[in-house]
């Protein structure tokens, strides 16, 4: 077995294999394969015992997460870089990570994931592999380091912290006259490396023989000159700024006249050796794009997702269809994996930060909520600190706003106090298991059950907007692909809403408020016994000031 998929092995096992359920052929497992000949039955029964690894099941807990792009795009007002960039233009006056970081921490953000280097190249750490880095700025008379800052910040808050490493690199890029040395696309043979290579075998080395951080080993891999360097700066960042909870891999290519391969191999398995309990997003195998950056996941999201060849051998292509994961999409001879959702947006109409860039309103932040986490993915929001190095107060008004009306919306719980019973259970798996607020407890139908009724009897009335489901998907994958929500109108069952998927979280907001002391769950459609691990009914809080 490959490192990479022996290091993915070791996640496995949050669930027993499930021998009671008598004529089960397939067992729990974090990926199955879809064989030809394999009848509906048995193919729904494998996508059905496809579990997340631990680093999923951490990650998709996160739910509200936030991105920061912030690099000499953000002195220039563009989006992208050419990568011909003079160092000198990285100057923030007032640069405050503190503050970066209390703006998440105050809008429930569990995460950040940082751009240390976007597609110019410009590294804002102090790295041994280039000259072109915040060293060679006047910020801090070369001393700073961003991700250093953010680490000391995200300790302090208790967020945890992700790197965006861009494997785009126009300053590398074999056409750029600013650099004497560039790697990228070099056509340079493949050569047993040693990661961290010695600096000074490095001709753009900034500080002769610095040396390695100690204490976390060393790799070896045939690698090209592009992907040493990448791997080198790779391991700086996973060494020196403690748990790294995401390594974000993007896929832009802003030059593709100059083409390089990247040696995913290597770098997943230098991530999962030095950061196992990282997930590696969107170019890799534990997170993936939802498919849009406007913060709009899909109606139906499945986790478990078919691909085309081995997880060990999939490139991880970008996947933007409306529906990837229904039962006609699992064909014969794909995989079939989990592979959650991240909605990753911005707060501006744009990444990096410039004066005429509008954010987006209190309004359309908690749409993004909605429609992100309360679509089975993790929302990843973006957040551009100013050229001072200050997240403005534009961004912070409306994030605040945001970030009140979802805390006092979720407040309380108006299910609590009230009875589930259920038209079947499993014995283990009592309905009042999804109302006691524990994610790893749960109602589970019935062995041989594919649909179910669960009814919420409350001992008062009850006004209601919103509905959350979740699915015990960290013990028993992902299950319902159809379900109606009912409540009593005092004689009769009254539909208020219809929906595909649930996974890890669904929120439903309700055209109009309902009020009724009786709620229904009706599971239409289940691949195997359907789960719920909590349930909860919410009332919105009002928008401050219109929103
Ligand atoms: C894209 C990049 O090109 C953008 O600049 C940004 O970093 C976004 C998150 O990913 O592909």
């Amino acid at each position: 077995m490959i490192p990479f998929l022996a290091s993915l092995c070791e996640h496995v096992s949050l669930a027993e294999p499930s021998t009671w359920r008598g004529q089960s052929t397939v067992s729990y497992s974090t990926s199955q394969f879809v064989a030809d000949g394999d009848s509906d039955a048995l193919i729904a029964e494998k996508a059905a015992k496809v579990l997340p690894r631990k680093n999923q099941t951490s990650w998709m807990r996160l739910e509200r997460t936030f991105f920061v792009h912030f690099g000499p795009n953000t002195f220039r007002g563009v989006e992208w870089g050419s990568g011909r960039e003079d160092p000198s233009i990285f100057n923030p006056t007032s640069f405050d990570a503190d503050q970066w970081i209390r703006a998440v921490k105050e809008a429930g953000g569990k995460q950040v994931v940082l751009v240390c280097k976007h597609h110019d190249g410009l590294c804002l750490w102090q790295t041994r592999y280039t000259k072109h880095s915040v060293a060679a700025s006047p910020w801090l008379d070369g001393k700073g380091s961003v991700p250093k800052a953010v680490a000391q910040a995200c300790r302090k808050y208790g967020v945890k912290l992700g790197v965006y490493l861009s494997p785009a690199d126009l300053y590398q890029l074999r056409t750029n006259p600013t650099n004497p040395d560039p790697y990228y696309g070099d056509g340079s043979p493949k050569r047993p490396s040693t990661i961290p290579t010695d600096p000074s075998s490095f001709k753009s080395d900034p500080e002769k023989g610095r040396p390695a951080p100690r204490g976390f080993g060393s790799f070896k891999y045939a690698v090209d000159d592009y992907n040493r360097y990448f791997l080198n700066q790779l391991y700086e960042l996973l060494t020196e700024y403690g748990p790294i909870g995401e390594v974000w891999f993007d896929g832009a290519n802003p030059d593709p006249s100059v083409s390089e391969y990247y040696d995913y191999t290597a770098w997943y398995d230098m991530i999962r050796q030095l950061q196992p309990n990282a997930v590696i997003a969107v170019k890799g195998p534990d997170v993936r794009w939802v498919g849009n950056e406007g913060g709009v996941g899909r109606q139906t999201e499945w986790s478990v997702i078919p691909l085309p060849s081995s997880p060990e051998t999939f490139r991880w292509n970008d996947m933007t269809a409306g529906d990837l994961g229904s039962q006609k999409m699992l064909k014969p001879g794909s995989s079939l994996w989990w592979y959650p959702a991240e909605t990753n947006t911005t707060i501006l109409n744009g990444w990096f930060w410039n004066a005429e860039k509008r954010p987006r309103s209190a309004r359309e932040l908690v749409d993004v909520y909605y429609q992100s986490v309360g679509r089975n993915s993790n929302m990843l929001l973006n957040l551009s600190p100013d050229s001072r190095g200050l997240v403005p107060d534009n961004q912070l008004a409306p994030l605040r706003a945001m970030a009140k009306v979802i805390d006092q919306t979720f407040a309380k719980n108006l299910a609590i106090g009230g009875s589930l019973t259920a038209d079947s259970s499993n014995p283990e798996n009592d309905p009042r298991l999804a109302l006691d607020g524990n994610p790893d407890t749960w109602w589970e139908a019935a062995p041989g059950h594919r649909t179910a009724e669960v009814v919420l009897k409350l001992p008062r009335t009850v006004t209601f907007d919103v509905v959350c489901l979740q699915e015990a998907v960290d013990h028993r994958s992902q299950q319902i692909a159809s379900f109606a929500v009912d409540v009593w109108d005092g004689s009769a069952w009254k539909e208020v809403e219809r929906q595909t998927t649930v996974g890890h979280k669904r929120l439903l907001r309700l055209a109009s408020p309902a009020t009724t002391n009786q709620v229904r769950i009706r599971i239409l459609d289940s691949r195997l016994e359907p789960t719920l691990s909590e349930v909860g009914l919410f009332k919105q809080a009002p928008m401050q000031d219109g929103g």
